[in-house]
């Protein structure tokens, strides 16, 4: 239609749809649909995505208006590439078709993966990792007929898929959680264990939930970078994707049905994804987070800038080094050291700057995922958290002195921090769970707040 960029590289109408992916943001578009595409491009089928979005109709307004085609355009000191990824078959929105056309795209048989990127507070998931019924979200889906979360749409979409006949289903977690498979089935099989009973043995029977690891930056497109790509690549591109170099996805080998040959595109399928999560997790999103809390108290507006501050550099070698490190299994075919050492890199990477405000959003949902568990690993062996402490520390810091700070829990974290300062923040249960009462790791994360505030 209106695609003003070079001419896809693939026949899309000689592919059907075989994927519906739910939350149809920039890291999926940058992440799982360039290996799809790749993988299209390479031994076809039907592995088109419909994308869904439950929120808002823009990503859909934007890919609509440029026959859902877009541009990955992958930036680094040495690499300065436009691919335009044509994997997308088209996006469903509540706003724009209404929840049953997501519902009915989730029951269809044309579908064999369901996937999603909806970040970590959107599985509704308690520090159990069972479902959170007191969630806001899933009161309305107890409630109303329309699906909310993310979650209430796949449980009314396996709802209807069982009573369509019934073919197995994959769906496939790709958020940076741990045990992401896991966590999904758990909080699908409690939401299925109240809104649809009667689905939730073919449930179990059925329909499998892979883990994942998932890795590539991927920063919020700016105006200013829609401009730019014009500049140099001579066309628009409302629907752009800007990412970094490295990609990486490992996903446990266990579909209910058949899969796009992902494994073409560079992804690995393995038995057991957990130690590539846990590793990623707790070297590469916990330092994430903390050059954002560090980068933002120092007044960095860049992670490349915090990670270029003396101290900030300093202190993220050694909280990967001497306190993160230890707590890891033995990666496969993989050099913590040179992993450590790539991350570094990654971050120094100013061809994708990404905000430091961007990663500081949701910790009270990212931190007890990347950071949190190390803290209690090391106590419970006995060691030393102080780093791990010093995060803490400049996130209490943030939630009092940082105005444009987001988080679902915000007001909650602001009234802990107002009223008891760090006690008062490590008392939130929902994010410290028992961590936060012991007297070590407390007294650690006090007198790093009274440094940074
Ligand atoms: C980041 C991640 O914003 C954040 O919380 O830490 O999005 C990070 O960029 C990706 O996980 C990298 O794979």
């Amino acid at each position: 239609m209106n695609w003003q960029g070079p001419p896809p590289p693939i026949d899309r109408r000689a592919h059907g749809p075989g994927i519906l992916h739910l939350g149809i943001g920039a890291f999926h578009r940058a992440h799982q649909a360039v290996y799809t595409h790749e993988a299209l491009a390479r031994y076809g089928g039907d592995w088109l995505i419909r994308g869904a979005s439950t929120r808002s109709d823009e990503v859909r307004t934007r890919l609509a208006a440029q026959d859902f085609l877009y541009t990955n355009w992958t930036r680094s000191t040495d690499r300065n590439e436009a691919q335009v990824i044509a994997s997308l078959h088209s996006v469903l929105s509540t706003a724009h078709h209404g929840a049953d056309a997501i519902i009915g795209a989730i029951a269809d048989p044309a579908t064999r993966i369901v996937s999603l990127t909806i970040t970590e507070k959107g599985y509704c998931a308690n520090q159990a990792g069972a479902l959170d019924e007191t969630h806001p979200d899933i009161l309305a889906d107890l409630t109303q007929p329309a699906p909310r979360s993310a979650i209430g749409y796949l449980v009314r979409g396996l709802s209807a898929r069982k009573a369509g006949g019934g073919a197995p289903l994959t769906v496939l977690s790709c958020d940076n959680m741990a045990d992401n498979g896991a966590l999904t089935r758990a909080v699908t099989r409690d939401l299925a264990a109240a809104l649809a009973p009667a689905a939730l043995a073919w449930i179990d029977d059925n329909v499998t939930f892979p883990s994942t690891m998932v890795d590539r930056i991927v920063p919020a497109v700016t105006e200013a970078d829609l401009a730019a790509f014009a500049a140099a690549f001579g066309y628009r591109d409302e629907a752009l994707v800007i990412g970094e170099a490295w990609s990486q996805w490992v996903i446990e080998d266990d579909f209910a049905a058949d899969r796009p040959a992902w494994e073409s595109a560079g992804a690995q399928l393995v038995d057991d994804v957990t130690p590539y999560e846990v590793a990623k997790l707790r070297l590469l999103n916990a330092s994430h987070s903390a050059c954002a809390y560090l980068g933002l108290l120092a007044g960095h507006e860049y992670v490349h800038e915090a990670i270029a501050d003396p101290a900030i550099h300093a202190f993220i070698l050694e909280l990967m080094a001497r306190e993160v490190t230890p707590t890891l299994a033995p990666l496969p075919d993989t050099d913590l050291a040179a992993y450590r050492a790539a991350i570094i890199e990654r971050f120094s990477n100013a061809a994708v700057p990404y905000r430091t405000a961007q990663v500081a959003t949701d910790g009270s949902q990212k931190l007890p995922q990347r950071l949190l568990p190390v803290v209690a690993q090391r106590l419970a062996e006995g060691q030393p958290v102080d780093l791990c402490a010093e995060v803490i520390g400049a996130w209490c810091a943030c939630i009092e002195h940082v105005q444009t700070l987001n988080d679902p829990m915000l007001e909650r974290l602001r009234a802990a921090v107002s009223s008891g300062g760090a006690m008062g923040l490590l008392a939130v249960e929902p994010v410290f769970g028992e961590l936060g009462q012991h007297a070590g790791f407390a007294a650690a994360v006090a007198a790093a707040y009274a440094r940074h505030r």
